[in-house]
């Protein structure tokens, strides 16, 4: 016999449950009740962000020596160079291995490359300002267009690891691009299934989310007039958020000017939310998916960026995807819902700030 389906979310959201991934066609697992367990596992060491606004020992301030002996600049603003210890470089010799479907390999042309948002060394994205964010989306707009322009070049993957504890090498301000000839895994199965939407709606698949997500108002986290910022219905990660522009556009350099200075905006309040929430620099990896440059149309692609922070219940305690995460699919603690009112009440203490 057919079970009947929970007519409520209110129900399901009480008990454990799966939640279906558009984007990427895969189930999670959700487990509301789960944050009532003990925990005696890893805590993490949170040191005090005090950082000076020019570290000399810092390969990333500027007129300091970077460890490939190359002295930056004395910039001023944002500043981007290419990567010294690049995992993808350019013009490589073409080169593929078959053999019986089973050992497969091919060349990857790529680039790499460094952005420094800000000559201050002890900033971050949510103590900048809009005037000094602008440059930053400028710099990934220009270099999106730059190097997704080449005919190796078939995606500009633009991202930004932030905290020791996503793996960042340097407090100093700063986020990279890697730029493959094929599409990456992620943005592939992206392009699959927002193509596929549009295909058998003849509508955009994040347009028609965002609606919904503004109508049901409980994921939403905070919007403005160009941009919006909701815990997705499928979230992953503990606090987990999508950036979704409201215009229907593929790539960083399709935005206007108004619409950079709305997203500016929203790149700062998000992090000084996240700030907010654990009262620690918040880590997370972030970044852009965006339409691939690999010549094609693409039509259906919504440009959109990915918060991914691994904190779950403190500055200390971090969510890990190991076991059933690793071995069977993703499974998440706290609910969507519940996320996204936390952090909207870390929105309103920003503001008494
Ligand atoms: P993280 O975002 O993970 O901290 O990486 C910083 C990048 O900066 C890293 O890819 C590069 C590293 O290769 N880098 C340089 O290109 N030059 C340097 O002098 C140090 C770091
Ligand atoms: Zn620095």
């Amino acid at each position: 016999m057919e079970r009947q389906m929970e007519p409520i979310l209110s129900t399901l959201s009480r008990n454990p449950h799966r939640r279906y991934n558009p984007l990427l066609g895969e189930w999670i697992l959700v487990s509301p009740h789960r944050t009532q367990r003990p925990w005696q596992g890893q805590t993490e060491d949170v040191p005090a962000d005090i950082r000076p606004p020019h570290d000399p020992a810092c390969y990333l301030c500027p007129g300091n020596t970077r460890a490939n002996g190359e002295t930056n600049p004395d910039y001023k603003s944002t500043y981007v160079f290419t990567n010294d210890f690049a995992s993808l470089i350019p013009d490589i010799p073409d080169g593929r291995v078959n053999k019986s479907d089973l050992l497969v390999a091919e060349s990857e042309n790529g680039v790499c490359r460094v952005i420094c948002f800000s000559p201050r060394h002890d900033l971050s994205l949510g103590g900048m300002s809009v005037k000094e964010i602008m440059p930053v989306i400028d710099v990934w707009a220009e270099e999106t267009m730059e190097i997704g322009s080449r005919s190796d070049i078939g995606y500009v993957q633009v991202f930004e690891n932030k905290g020791a504890m996503m793996g960042c090498s340097n407090p100093h301000p700063h986020g990279q691009i890697w730029a493959t000839q094929h599409i990456p895994n992620m943005p592939a199965i992206e392009a699959i299934h927002q193509s596929e939407y549009m295909g058998a709606k003849g509508r955009c698949l994040l347009c028609d989310y965002l609606k919904i997500e503004q109508n049901e108002a409980e994921r939403m986290v905070i919007e403005n007039e160009q941009f919006a910022v909701v815990v997705p219905y499928w979230a992953i990660w503990p606090f987990e958020t999508l950036l979704l522009s409201k215009r229907h556009l593929g790539s960083i350099f399709d935005l206007q000017s108004e619409e950079r200075i709305g997203l500016a905006e929203i790149l700062g309040r998000i992090s000084r939310i996240y700030d907010r929430l654990f009262g620690v620099s918040f880590p997370y990896s972030m970044g852009w998916h965006q339409t691939p440059s690999d010549g094609a149309e693409h039509p259906s692609w919504h440009l959109h960026a990915h918060f991914f922070p691994p904190l779950l219940r403190s500055a200390t305690v971090r969510k890990f995807m190991v076991g059933f995460e690793m071995l069977a699919m993703p499974q998440r603690d706290i609910t969507p819902e519940s996320a996204a009112e936390r952090l909207r009440e870390a929105d309103e203490m920003t503001r008494y700030e």
